[in-house]
């Protein structure tokens, strides 16, 4: 995880009304808009521990200015990105913990809930690495795309089993996360080939999986992961590729069972190009979506720390997990 996340920084911000956001949570929040804290289990992981530092560094006076002041913190945090929908749900776990009749016993239960959250982030990855190496046999070869750290659980545990796999790994433009994936897999043993995006087609023939993770899951079974996921799905089918998801259910989007959809994070024009570049074509319009929706007719699996399940099963497991949608804690008075 990001080293930034454990510094103890002395300035304080002085956020809205009568609450208090530490430096601390100013800068994983900056880090997480940033993408310098990235990938949905890590912003996951960095929102508990900075709910964890706001409590712990908290001076509030009274238990409600200390709830005041949680709430606050994770409003500030959870604006920072829209689409990974981990980040409110880590956001909720730690602050649904939020009980006490003193500041020091709401400080012992934030500080408990934020250790078993990250706790069991951990453990899901390993349990759902397990469940996505069954899938791959010995020989096989898997195509990828962005960087996912629940992807690569499913790769590593494969190779401890002792698996020999190859991998063929998008680039994944505009910020070139494939070659986080490449470095990371090459560190597994795996045998690599990076290729640009646009090349994909082509290669699938030599693929035996689509390996990629998820940013949110809806209710449906559609898979929201970064840029370029739908088009690979839709070559995949058409190749006759089953398509795996991997995902912990942290990535699933209970507000998506009451009808809302998720917003798609938009992101500066300069990822995509430079300003001299673009002032050089001349007048134009740059999009820069960061993520994009796959149906569910163009997954085969999405693989969680609960097994797997075909997309439109995974309703069921939703409702188990979150009854029948979400709450808000951040946003209650
Ligand atoms: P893990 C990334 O998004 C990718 O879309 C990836 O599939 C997803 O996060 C999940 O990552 P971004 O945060 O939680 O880089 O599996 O925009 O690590």
């Amino acid at each position: 995880m990001n080293s930034l996340l454990f510094l103890v920084l002395p300035l304080e911000f002085k956020g809205m009304g009568d609450s208090t956001i530490t430096a601390d949570v100013e800068a994983v929040a900056g880090d997480i808009e940033a993408m310098e804290i990235r990938g949905a289990a890590t912003i996951a992981d960095a929102a508990a521990q900075a709910l964890r530092t706001q409590a712990e560094e908290s001076e509030a006076a009274s238990a409600g200015a200390f709830r005041t002041e949680m709430r606050a913190a994770a409003r500030h945090l959870h604006d920072t990105r829209p689409t990974a929908v981990s980040l409110p749900n880590a956001l909720r776990y730690v602050l649904q913990r939020m009980e006490g009749a003193t500041v020091s016993e709401l400080q012992a239960n934030i500080r408990a809930a934020a250790d078993e959250f990250c706790h069991r982030l951990d453990r899901a990855q390993e349990d759902l690495g397990e469940v996505g190496a069954n899938r791959l046999r010995d020989g096989d070869v898997v195509m990828t795309h962005c960087h996912s750290t629940d992807a690569l659980a499913c790769v590593e545990a494969a190779v401890e089993q002792g698996k020999d796999l190859s991998a063929i790994v998008k680039e994944t433009r505009p910020r070139n996360q494939g070659h986080i994936t490449a470095e990371q897999l090459r560190e597994l043993g795996v045998d690599v080939t990076l290729i640009v995006d646009s090349a994909a087609r082509r290669y699938l023939d030599d693929a035996d999986h689509v390996l990629v993770g998820a940013d949110s899951i809806a209710a449906d079974g559609s898979v929201i992961n970064k840029i370029g996921t739908s088009g690979l799905a839709v070559n995949a089918r058409e190749r006759g590729v089953p398509i795996m998801v991997a995902a912990q259910t942290i990535k699933l989007h209970p507000a998506t069972m009451t009808g809302h959809t998720v917003e798609i994070e938009m992101r500066d024009e300069q990822e995509v190009v430079s300003d001299e570049d673009r002032a050089e074509i001349g007048d134009i319009a740059v999009e820069n979506p960061a993520f994009d929706v796959t149906p569910p007719r163009h997954v085969d699996a999405i693989v969680t720390e609960r097994g797997q399940f075909p997309p439109e099963s995974i309703v069921t497991l939703m409702r188990e997990l979150f009854g029948q949608g979400p709450t808000e804690p951040w946003n209650e008075e």
